[in-house]
């Protein structure tokens, strides 16, 4: 039994949906089998150097054998929606071409499993695993990717459109900008200004035109992109600071919700990147009008807020997690959340991913106590029901991870799970925050 946290008396609206989120590359192992070819990810976590302690996602979580198991403990958690992903080169070899009916036969397999135990499924088309095949020939530098993106979701969808109620074309494009092509930490590894905009810019369009090809098989099913968005404030009272962190906001956040709530990008930004990106030559007539295809659903993957000082630089004002790059501010959330409606209006919105990492340890009991996630997650729901009661139409809330897993650059050294992976034995054990999780969701209360 969970010690029982002190409770904060939060109702939520009746109907409110509990969940967890995983994605593939991170979970799944079974990197060669039934026909998978490798993705970028592949390569990356393979090449020396590029990964702590050189682990691969090969293994992961096994969850492509055990799965099974593992939604009989989501169900035994209570969790009544489920966030996964689905491996683009599981399903089309090489990115390209036919379906491969062995890959597309797992998530048939998820999708059912899920359903016979109540659980609604959420399907993301890419989360991050771009087919190698496809970066040999220029990745999202090259326009035909968006091309094949919309082709592999056609056909995803003809499959499933019915049994998955939402789903998510693009996760986080801008950690794909700013990790693959800024900063290199994530595949394919560049540090490039001249390219990453570029890539931007072919996202939101893959984006846009896998809307338009999932439409017609996805019934009254919905769908829309997963945006990580980061509330940025001034680091002090500076005219300068406001400046700086107007811009710091349209690299963030702007850049990937005007073009598809507005149809165009920040011109703020778009001035900005000039400056040293090609990007807006890449910008063809029409592309605007494609990647503002309504949307019916807004995924929000929220972490962390961002100090912008006189100069642009960040700093930080918040105790910081196991990660680096994430400061502990749940009140970022209900700020990013108002924020949304007012600046884009009244869309649907869900929570696909909140979490953070903490140094778990398997207890001589055989308990994993996680208070850090608990205090955390409990305050960042509150700062949900907060912007629920500002008028905030909110739906729906995912914990970031389901389970431990691949945590990129990180490797299995970051911890996210609500359930404990003993990587060893694939163990998996719930951690006190799952115990705890489960009585917030039986009680829809925090
Ligand atoms: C997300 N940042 O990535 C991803 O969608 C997950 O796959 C990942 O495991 C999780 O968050 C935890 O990292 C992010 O720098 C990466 O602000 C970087 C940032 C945010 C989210």
């Amino acid at each position: 039994q969970p010690i029982p946290e002190p409770t904060l008396g939060l109702s939520f609206p009746t109907g409110f949906v509990w969940g967890a989120a995983t994605s593939a590359y991170q979970i799944e192992g079974a990197a060669a089998e039934d026909g998978r070819t490798p993705s970028v990810w592949d390569t990356f976590s393979h090449t020396p150097g590029k990964v702590r302690n050189g682990d691969t996602g090969d293994v992961a979580a096994d969850h492509y054998h055990r799965f099974a198991a593992d939604l009989d403990l989501m169900k035994s958690i209570g969790l009544s929606s489920y966030r996964f992903s689905i491996s683009w080169p599981r399903v089309i070899r090489d990115g390209k071409g036919p379906i491969n009916q062995q890959g597309l036969d797992f998530y048939k397999r998820l999708v059912d499993g899920l359903h016979e135990r109540g659980i609604t499924p959420m399907a993301t088309l890419y989360h991050w695993d771009t087919p190698q095949a496809l970066q040999d020939a220029g990745g999202w530098e090259n326009r035909d990717t968006a091309y094949r993106f919309a082709e592999y979701a056609a056909a995803v969808t003809e499959a499933l459109g019915e049994s998955v109620p939402t789903w998510l074309t693009l996760n986080e494009p801008k950690t794909v900008v700013q990790n693959g092509y800024l900063n290199g930490g994530h595949a394919p590894g560049f540090r490039d200004p001249s390219k990453a905009y570029v890539v931007a810019h072919h996202l939101m369009l893959a984006h846009g035109l896998a809307v338009e090809a999932a439409r017609p098989h996805i019934g009254g099913g919905r769908i829309g992109p997963a945006l990580n968005l980061h509330p940025c404030y001034p680091a002090d009272e500076s005219p300068e600071a406001a400046e700086q962190t107007h811009l710091m906001d349209g690299y963030e956040n702007r850049l990937y919700l005007d073009p598809v709530f507005r149809g165009e990008y920040p011109r703020d930004t778009l001035e900005s990147i000039a400056e040293f990106s090609p990007m807006a030559k890449y910008i063809k007539d029409g592309d605007l009008k494609i990647i503002s295809a309504p949307i019916d659903v807004l995924a929000v993957q929220y972490y962390t807020p961002i100090y912008v000082t006189a100069t642009g630089g960040t700093v930080q004002k918040h105790p910081l997690t196991e990660a680096f790059w994430q400061q502990i501010y749940p009140r970022g959330l209900t700020d990013i959340l108002v924020r949304v409606k007012k600046d884009y209006g009244d869309v649907p919105l869900t929570i696909t991913e909140n979490g953070l990492p903490t140094p778990d340890q398997l207890g001589e009991d055989g308990k994993v106590d996680d208070a850090g996630r608990i205090a955390f997650l409990r305050d960042h729901f509150a700062a949900a029901h907060a912007a629920i009661a500002q008028g905030v139409r909110l739906e729906s809330y995912h914990v970031w991870s389901f389970m431990d897993n691949f945590e990129w650059q990180e490797g299995y050294e970051q911890r996210w799970g609500l359930i404990y992976v003993d990587y060893p034995t694939q163990r998996r054990i719930p951690k006190r925050s799952a115990l705890w999780y489960s009585d917030v969701i039986h009680a829809n209360k925090v």
